[in-house]
């Protein structure tokens, strides 16, 4: 095998080796003995220096006209769409998710390149009304700084995109930080975004570890935002990092969603949607359908028509076009996984289906985990509560409607859940009492397009949602304007009730 490439850092506008020198490996999930290449393992100076360039870029770029940024974006979205295979056969070959995936997660860096890009023209304030004479009053957006983005290995293309294209768009300056399980889709898109014509500065790519880049990112005080995707506890470090000095923070967490299958479901439907949901992606989604609550009336029917489709499923190299479910990202992810399983089991779920490590033939080569079913689940019970993320769907029966979105509810949780039903009145009950950031009916857990606002509640989420317009929130703030054109001095308030 020829010796694997060696990456470098983007900072100010150039490829830069970090001072230290040191690398690590990137490594195919789907086999160990192929490295992806060696990246930076960078450290607190490389850091300082990429927020000093993102801090040096933000004036020029601040006042730059929002259209000619977007043109920039238009062309990056471009750029993403001439070279989409060979973007989503790297990322399989990082990641491990089969490439109809992949290539979908491309597809969304290019939808939220081009949506963000139509924002240039956009970036929409409003103008009011005065309660004074001869006064005008609007409000407009307003940048906030250097964004730091700290992205997670599930969607290596489409959450920094979701980041860092409304960030641009509104004039801020970036440095990202990709997670080290995925460093060669960030490196592919802060690469392209740069050919594009970003002023150097703009875009600062850093790859390291969380411990020696994460941290001083997200407490640097020339930061004004931390965006972060990832587990909820490492979100709560980012808040606590934030809090002392108030800088922003918008944190996307865990999830334990739910997908809740009623006694007037379309069955097959609700199987196909319960398999996609579980195990697309390896369950390593934040929107996957990790729990199934199905009512007592269908429960068997529905569970082993579920349980013989999950043991159907292909698992293997993404790569190849026949496999339906990739590996676990990494080793380690896979004994947690495992660890999950065990914990199940002796919780009393009964294990209908997988519950081992797959090592036979070409899955010695990798991190692959068998699809496994948990049937007969208390809600309680820590499969029902905790995320796992990885191919573990736990079922749980219910008797009625309220009892189905009680469970879908009493988690800590709240990103995504869904309903199947035929019944119009349970349907828009179910929209308007499921707690969670976004609901599905008759459609699984997962699948949100980059329009609509993307998030959750409770120990999901922090408040904020990105994507459509609800993202460019996080990157901008509002800016009110009064012009009082009456040559004398007028007082709100005051003057109004005189
Ligand atoms: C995530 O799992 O972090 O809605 C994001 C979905 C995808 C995004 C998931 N579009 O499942």
């Amino acid at each position: 095998m020829p010796a694997p490439k060696l990456y470098k850092n983007y900072i100010n506008g150039e490829w830069v080796e970090p001072r230290g020198g040191k690398t690590f490996e990137n490594v195919n999930p789907a086999d160990k003995s192929d490295i992806v290449g060696l990246f930076p393992a960078s450290d607190k100076c490389d850091l300082e220096e990429a927020v000093a360039a993102a801090k040096a870029a933000y004036n020029g770029w601040r006042l730059t006209p929002p259209p000619k940024r977007a043109d920039i974006l238009f062309r990056a979205a471009q750029m993403l769409v001439e070279r989409k295979e060979e973007l989503a056969r790297d990322m399989t070959r990082e990641m491990g998710k089969i490439l109809k995936e992949t290539r979908g997660d491309v597809q969304e860096a290019i939808d939220m390149g081009l949506y963000m890009a139509g924002e240039g023209r956009r970036l929409l304030g409003y103008t009011s009304t005065s309660e004074l004479p001869n006064k005008f009053a609007m409000c407009v957006r307003q940048p906030l700084g250097v964004c730091g983005m700290i992205t997670p290995w599930n969607f290596p293309m489409a959450i920094p995109s979701w980041k860092i294209f409304p960030a641009l768009i509104c004039g801020n300056t970036v440095v990202f930080k990709p997670a080290s399980d995925t460093p060669l889709s960030g490196y592919n898109f802060a690469k392209i975004l740069n050919e594009a014509g970003l002023p150097k500065g703009v875009l600062n790519l850093i790859t390291g570890s969380g411990g020696k880049v994460g941290e001083p990112l997200m407490r640097h005080p020339d930061v004004s935002v931390i965006s972060f995707t990832g587990s909820t506890e490492i979100g709560r470090q980012v808040s606590v990092a934030c809090a002392p000095d108030f800088r922003h923070c918008h944190l996307e967490m865990g999830g334990k969603n739910m997908i809740l299958v009623m006694d007037d479901a379309k069955l097959e439907l609700a199987v196909d949607g319960a398999l996609w949901g579980g195990f697309g992606t390896t369950g390593q989604r934040c929107t996957a359908a990790s729990r199934v609550g199905v009512h007592k009336k269908v429960y068997k029917q529905f569970l082993d028509r579920f349980v013989a489709r999950a043991k159907a499923l292909k698992v293997g190299n993404g790569l190849d076009p026949t496999v339906e479910m990739g590996p676990c990202i990494n080793a380690k992810q896979r004994e947690s996984v495992h660890e999950y399983v065990e914990i199940g089991k002796n919780e009393g779920a009964r294990l209908l289906c997988g519950g081992t490590a797959l090592t036979d033939g070409d899955h010695a080569k990798g991190a692959f985990y068998a699809p496994t079913i948990f049937g007969d689940c208390d809600p309680k019970m820590r499969v029902s509560q905790e995320e796992i993320f990885g191919p573990v769907v736990s079922v749980i029966p219910f008797d009625t409607f309220e009892q189905g979105v009680e469970i879908a509810n009493g988690v800590v949780y709240g990103l995504s859940s869904s309903i199947y039903t035929q019944d119009v009145n349970r349907a828009f009950a179910a929209m308007r009492d499921l707690y969670t950031g976004i609901v599905y009916i008759n459609a699984p857990t997962i699948g949100a397009e980059i329009h609509l606002p993307f998030g959750g509640v409770k120990q999901t989420g922090n408040g904020h949602r990105e994507a459509g317009i609800a993202g460019i929130d996080v990157f901008s703030e509002w800016k009110s304007i009064y012009v009082d054109y009456s040559g004398t001095l007028q007082r709100a308030q005051i003057d109004t009730h005189s």
